[in-house]
C-alpha cells in the first residue's frame, strides 16, 4: 500500500513538542515500511524522521488542545500549518490508497468527506473538547472503520464502548536494552506539562528520599518552575529531552518509572519504554497506563492521584522481576505486532 501520514500540528517531529506522536508515527512508519509499504509523512519544517521520506510544510502551529477550556472555539491561526498540510494531501491524495491523520484537530475530522482517498484517523489523546468530541463522534458514525484509538480508557472518554478499534501502541525493541542492575534512582518521562502531573512524582520522590530523574521537554515553563519552586529540596534531577538511545541508556538503570497522569493518558509510550529496558512501571490505574501495566507482575496500578500509593508501591519493587517486564514488551508491544494491527486496519478499509 502507499500510505500519507499527516503529522501532529503542535510541533516539528523530533522535537518532543508532539509527545507521544512523534513515537507513534515514527514506529507505525517503520513497522509498515519493513513490510514493503511506501510511506510519506507530511510534517512541520524542520521535521526530522530518520529512514522515512518527510515532506516539510510551513505555517504556524496550532495551540494544544489539552491546554484550552473544554468549550473553546475551534481557531486556526494566520497561515495555519494544519490546514497547509491538508492542502498538500488534498493535492496528491490521488498518488496514495490510504491517508492518516495522526493531528488532534478538528480540521482533519472535518474534511474527510471531502477526500476522494479514505482518511484514516489515529486519535491520539482522550476527551479533552466538546468540538472534537463532536467531530470525532460524526466521523465514527459516518467512517465507522476510519477511526481508531489506542485504549480502551481513552475511547470510552468519547461515550464508545468495546466496539472501537484499539490499536495499542508499540516501539522499536531492538533499541532498548534490559537493565538487569538498577541504581537507585526513580525516572520520570513525558512532555512537562500540568497534565502530567510531575509534581505528584516529585513530593513522592521527597518522602522516600529516592532521587527521581526527569526526562522530556519542558512544554509548560510556568509549571515547571512552580514546582522547583513549591519543592526546592525534593530529590530531583532534570535530565532534559534526550534521544531514544540516550533516554533507555539512563533509564534501563532506573529502579520503577512513575506515571503520574492528571488526565485520562490515550496510551502511555514511555510504559512500554520502561518495560522495555526491564524497568518496573508504578502508574495511576487511569487512562491506557492500566492496560499496559500487569499489576504485581511488571509493576504496580495505584489509586490515582494518591502520592501515599506511589509511595506503598515503591517499597514493594523487590517484588517485581524485571525480566517479566522485558517478556511483557517482547509479546505485546514489538513493532511486528503493531505492523499486524495497523496494516489489518488499512487493509480493511480498502476492502470497503
Ligand atoms: N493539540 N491541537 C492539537 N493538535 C495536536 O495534534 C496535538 C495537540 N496536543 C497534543 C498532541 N497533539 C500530541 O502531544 C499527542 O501526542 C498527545
Amino acid at each position: 500500500m502507499k500510505l500519507l501520514f499527516v503529522s501532529t500540528s503542535v510541533g516539528a517531529l523530533g522535537t518532543g513538542l508532539g509527545g507521544g506522536v512523534e513515537l507513534t508515527i515514527k514506529n507505525i512508519a517503520q513497522a509498515l515500511q519493513q513490510r514493503g509499504h511506501q510511506i510519506q509523512v507530511v510534517a512541520p519544517t524542520e521535521s526530522v524522521l530518520t529512514g522515512i521520506p518527510v515532506r516539510e510544510i510551513s505555517g504556524n502551529l496550532q495551540v494544544p488542545a489539552q491546554t484550552q477550556d473544554r468549550d473553546v472555539p475551534i481557531c486556526l491561526p494566520d497561515n495555519s500549518v494544519l490546514a497547509n498540510m491538508w492542502e498538500y494531501a488534498r493535492q496528491v491524495q490521488a498518488d496514495f490508497d490510504v491517508i492518516v491523520n495522526f493531528a488532534y484537530d478538528w480540521l482533519p475530522f472535518y474534511l474527510t468527506p471531502f477526500f476522494s482517498r479514505p482518511v484514516a484517523h489515529l486519535v491520539s489523546m482522550a476527551s479533552v473538547s466538546n468540538a472534537m468530541d463532536r467531530v470525532i463522534k460524526g466521523a465514527i458514525a459516518q467512517f465507522p472503520d476510519y477511526i481508531a484509538f489506542h485504549s480502551y480508557a481513552q475511547a470510552a472518554t468519547f461515550g464508545l464502548t468495546d466496539s472501537c478499534r484499539c490499536l495499542g501502541n508499540a516501539i522499536d525493541l531492538s533499541l532498548y536494552r534490559f537493565g538487569e542492575i538498577a541504581t537507585s534512582n526513580l525516572a520520570w518521562i513525558g512532555r512537562i506539562a500540568p497534565e502530567k502531573a510531575l509534581e505528584d512524582a516529585v513530593v513522592a520522590a521527597q518522602k522516600t528520599g529516592i532521587t527521581l530523574k526527569i526526562f522530556g521537554k519542558i512544554q509548560d515553563k510556568d509549571y515547571w518552575e512552580k514546582i522547583c519552586r513549591d519543592y526546592p529540596d525534593a530529590p530531583i534531577e532534570y535530565v532534559g529531552f534526550l534521544s531514544t538511545a540516550q533516554l533507555q541508556q539512563q533509564l534501563s538503570q532506573c529502579q520503577a518509572l512513575l506515571m503520574t497522569p492528571r488526565w485520562v493518558e490515550a496510551f502511555g509510550n514511555v510504559a512500554i519504554e520502561a518495560l522495555a529496558c526491564g524497568v518496573p512501571v508504578i502508574a495511576y490505574r487511569r487512562g491506557g497506563p492500566s492496560e499496559i501495566v500487569r499489576d504485581g507482575e511488571t509493576g504496580f496500578l495505584v489509586e490515582p492521584d494518591s502520592i501515599t500509593g506511589l509511595v506503598d508501591a515503591i517499597a514493594r519493587l523487590d517484588e517485581i522481576d524485571r525480566h517479566a517486564c522485558r517478556e511483557q514488551a517482547e509479546q505485546e508491544f514489538s513493532l511486528e505486532a503493531m505492523g499486524d494491527r495497523t496494516e489489518k486496519w488499512f487493509e480493511e478499509i480498502l476492502q470497503k
